[in-house]
């Protein structure tokens, strides 16, 4: 298999991290995929019209994506259990798209400030989004906690990607210190982050 990828991007994080806890790392060749909305990787769109990454090409050749997709894919091939079964099952999956989100917004304002000119940005879009990720972290610290601190599936994979990006980011995105005000959720990183599968899978 191949993974279309960039070492910077958190949803491709979230597929590193999935083989790693599937010992499978090496099932996988990397292919550069680093591109940008307005400027996308020939590589990526040759894989995928959209021109998004990660993108994961089959032996077969088919493509598959997006990330929810090839972790899914790559949970069911290696049964790895990070979907689980049932009503749990639901609220993983929900806080599996609400760690996608708040990397969308962040993806977002990377690509403002990466993507525009200095006079064509818009300072209220972007604030927008940092208002999203504030919402979203507030989400977590509040509401998610005890499903965190609970049995290890694929929203703590996600978060964890969250938190790791918002700080390798935190320059280019102009977001709050996101650990402002969120013990519980810098507890559970300090922790979290130390994970295996974390280490080995740093942005860069
Ligand atoms: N929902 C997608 C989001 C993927 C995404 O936004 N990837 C970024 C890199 S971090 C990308 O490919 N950007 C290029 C573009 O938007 O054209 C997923 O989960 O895979």
């Amino acid at each position: 298999m191949k993974l279309i990828h960039a070492g910077a991007s958190p949803f491709v994080r979230k597929v590193l991290v999935v083989l790693e806890e599937a010992g499978q790392r090496d099932a996988v060749e990397l292919i550069d995929g680093m591109g940008s909305p307005v400027a996308p990787n020939e590589n990526a769109l040759a894989a995928n019209p959209l021109g998004k990454i990660p993108c994961l090409v089959l032996d077969d050749g088919s493509s598959m994506y997006d990330s929810r997709v090839i972790t899914r894919y790559l949970d069911a091939k290696y049964k790895l259990s990070l979907y689980p079964e049932g009503d749990t099952g639901w609220t993983t999956l929900t806080l599996e798209a609400h760690a996608d989100a708040i990397l969308d917004a962040a993806v977002l304002c990377v690509y403002e400030s990466r993507c525009r000119d200095e006079a064509d940005r818009s300072t209220a879009w972007v604030s927008a989004q940092q208002d999203k990720i504030s919402r979203g972290l507030d989400s977590l610290e509040n509401h998610w906690m005890t499903h965190l601190n609970g049995q290890f599936d694929i929203g703590h994979i996600g978060v964890g990607c969250v938190l790791g990006y918002l700080e390798f980011r935190a320059e280019l995105g102009g977001w709050e210190n996101w650990k402002n005000n969120r013990p519980n959720l810098t507890a559970w990183n300090d922790a979290f982050s130390n994970r295996s599968s974390m280490q080995a899978t740093l942005p860069s």
